[in-house]
């Protein structure tokens, strides 16, 4: 390249750079918070560097990490972005449900470094001795999250994992279908209601999820042990099973995008991203309440048996947590952030849509799920019995 083409390319780099700063200004009431954040990142860039520089001495550590994940739940330019900064590449899997996640981990599955189960399925995680500690001395972001997310109860004190992405469960639908939204559970567990859409319906391939919707429906909790209140759950799914498209935790965006199906049991975000492809897609979150949920970054115990991969584990974790790139990577999956840091950076549209980050009166009614510890026999017994009848 010669010497005025260089130049060329500099000035642009000085033009694009102004410009951002001008954006980042403007978006911002205040723009002195966005130079602190901008200060920040760059801060804890350089220590992560720093951590990165000191692991690397000690330690011969592999050049691969392998994440195992929800579908459609990281943006894919982050991970080209991560190996372009550590040399790390990221070789992703995907799973269903925290179930299979488990039962792939139980069954023996080794290799699987990164993993991202749900607070429940942490609890039982840990009490099965399947995750490694985390190692705060590691972690350079940790002073960046929001404090209600970093002494969960079902992880306290962040002993073991990195809050990623927190949301809820309800209805995806359509709205040349509706006059108003569909803002209960009973348009898809009311026999009546559910055959008007018959074949059209789908919902979660997911035993809590599913199971816990049909409870909340029938005004029970849906961390319930009681078999009575479960068999009753069951019933209420297996009379509307007939109008079921199918049970499908990873495509029914599409499906509602396809217009293939008309009613969804289905994930925030994920609806989210599918009214990016049609505005007429929806999500309510249902009046009589529905499940939040909170996803985690979590070392399995397997990596955590080796140095390498234990730090370059911790590395990815501090990575995906950084503000910029856990802004980034909320404006791609549209999920609540649990940094808040990351705030400034993330698409107002998503800060301010209520089904996205509910208001105190809706969040109130929403049930996060707890480790049934041996009541999941049941449900698994029950999910069973929904799904071979
Ligand atoms: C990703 C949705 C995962 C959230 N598509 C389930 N906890």
């Amino acid at each position: 390249m010669n010497k005025s083409s260089k130049l060329l390319i500099l000035a642009l780099f000085i033009l694009m750079g102004l410009f951002v700063v001008g954006c980042t200004s403007d978006a911002d009431d205040d723009g002195d918070v966005a130079e602190d954040v901008a200060e920040d990142v760059a801060e804890d860039e350089d220590v992560a560097e720093d951590v990165a520089e000191d692991v690397a001495e000690d330690i011969d550590a592999p050049t691969t990490l392998n994440l195992y994940n929800w579908s459609e739940y990281i943006d894919p330019e982050l991970l080209v972005t991560f190996e372009e900064e550590t040399g790390i590449k990221v070789v992703e899997d995907t799973f269903g449900s925290n179930e299979d996640l488990l039962g792939k981990l139980q069954g023996g599955a080794t290799g699987y470094d990164v993993i991202v189960p749900s607070d429940y399925m942490v609890d039982i995680m840990i009490q099965e001795g399947l995750l490694a500690e985390l190692d705060h001395s590691q972690l350079t972001t940790l002073g960046d999250l929001d404090p209600t997310w970093t002494d969960p109860p079902f992880d306290p004190g962040m002993g073991h994992c990195m809050p990623y992405f927190w949301g809820t469960t309800g209805i995806g639908f359509h709205w040349d279908d509706w006059d108003e939204a569909p803002d209960s559970w009973a348009n898809i567990f009311d026999p009546e209601l559910a055959a008007e859409f018959d074949g059209q319906i789908s919902f979660l391939d997911d035993m809590r999820e599913t199971i816990g919707a049909a409870l909340i429906y029938l005004g029970y909790s849906l961390n319930t042990v009681d078999e009575a209140e479960l068999n009753e759950a069951k019933e209420v799914i297996l009379a509307v099973k007939p109008y079921l498209a199918s049970f499908d935790s990873d495509n029914f965006d599409d499906t509602l995008v396809s217009r293939e199906t008309k009613l969804v049991m289905g994930w925030s975000g994920d609806v989210f991203t599918g009214q990016l492809e049609d505005e007429n897609v929806d999500f309510v979150i249902p009046t009589e309440g529905a499940a939040k949920w909170m996803d985690n970054l979590c070392i399995t115990a397997d990596a955590g048996a080796d140095p390498g991969r234990l730090a370059n584990a911790h590395l990815f974790i501090d990575f995906m947590n950084r503000p910029d790139i856990a802004a980034q990577n909320t404006n791609w999956v549209w999920y609540g952030s649990p940094n808040k840091s990351a705030e400034s950076m993330i698409n107002p549209e998503i800060l301010s849509y209520p089904a996205i980050y509910p208001d105190a009166e809706t969040f109130a009614k929403l049930e996060w799920f707890v480790n049934v510890g041996d009541a999941t026999e049941l449900y698994s017994r029950i999910w069973t019995e929904i799904s071979t009848e």
